[in-house]
């Protein structure tokens, strides 16, 4: 079983600073020990360059810092596809959300039907015309799925990366108008609060595995930290109340872990100027060794 990690130290899709520093903090709580201890052969390729820019910031306002953010993602995506290629799990570090245009257009290129989940409080379903803001951390899904601007879609030089059927979205409370629009006009799954309190975690994840498996050929786990409740996971740049827990959440990774249909996974939005003592980056930690298969007897 092998393992190869990538940090991606990326800030540019959001406003606050420091969630750049993501990738060091999951290394710093100990990711690669952790994952060896379940029985990884684990590598860590280090980080992928990111531009540092700052005289783009606020030139567009609707895509901010559009350049940058492509330029990286399609690294991200090179490397992604050879870890894939090599036999290799990739697991990528982040970073602020925007990373995932990268991590799925590297994925893509891999499977004919690729699976997503997308276990955050926010749907990233923007695009440039719908976004309030212009941070491109909130437009990474639909930009997989073919929709905004064509730098964003077009990465890897393909398009679409995922099928609207093949997606799941977990754990949303935060979405904009245009994002309920999309989800409506392709009939997206999603879990929302509501339905985890209403069904439980252990029935949202039996459903989601059951959607996929049939109909995927690979699974992509996107896993933002905001996912959880800021109490679990205080270190992140736009916390929303009434998450799920961190209980809940190791049960999700446990259920994934024995389904054994994870075939690529990120880890995004640690901010560790924002954090409790580097709380949130250990949430992250040991989520991954739930996710991994990691069993206490
Ligand atoms: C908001 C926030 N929907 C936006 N999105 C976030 O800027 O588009 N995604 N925080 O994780
Ligand atoms: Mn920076
Ligand atoms: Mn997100
Ligand atoms: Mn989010």
């Amino acid at each position: 079983k092998k393992l190869s990690i990538i940090g991606m130290p990326m800030d540019l899709g959001q406003m606050r600073r420091g969630v750049d520093m993501g990738p060091s903090a999951m290394r710093y709580a100990d990711a690669v020990k952790r994952l060896e201890s379940i029985g990884y052969e684990v590598e860590d390729m280090g980080d992928i360059h990111v531009d540092h820019i700052d005289e783009e910031r606020n030139v567009q306002p609707s895509l901010r810092n559009l350049k940058a953010i492509t330029k990286a993602a399609s690294r991200l995506a090179g490397c992604v596809d050879s870890i894939i290629k090599k036999g290799s799990f990739p697991l990528v570090l982040g970073g602020d959300h925007s990373i995932a245009i990268g991590t799925l257009a590297g994925a893509a290129q891999n499977y004919d039907n690729l699976g997503v989940i997308w276990y955050d409080a926010h749907g990233d379903l923007n695009t440039d015309e719908t976004s309030p803001t212009g941070n491109i951390h909130g437009m990474p899904l639909a930009a997989s799925l073919g929709f905004g601007h064509s730098q964003l879609t077009g990465v890897g030089g393909f398009h679409p990366k995922v099928k609207p059927e093949n997606v799941v979205i977990i754990g949303a409370r935060d979405l904009d108008q245009g994002e309920r629009d999309l989800i409506k006009e392709h009939s997206i799954k999603v879990y929302t609060m509501h339905e985890i309190d209403r069904l439980g975690m252990t029935k949202v994840m039996e459903e989601t595995i059951d959607y996929l498996k049939g109909k995927t050929d690979g699974v992509h786990l996107s896993l933002d930290l905001d996912g959880l409740d800021p109490h679990d996971a205080p270190g992140v740049g736009t916390p929303v109340l009434g998450g799920i827990s961190y209980r809940e959440s190791h049960l999700a990774m446990e259920m994934l872990a024995e389904s054994e249909i994870i075939t690529s996974a990120e880890f995004v939005e640690v901010n560790p100027i924002l954090d409790e003592k580097n709380k949130t980056a250990e949430v992250a930690v040991a989520l991954m060794g739930s996710l991994f298969g990691e069993k206490l007897l």
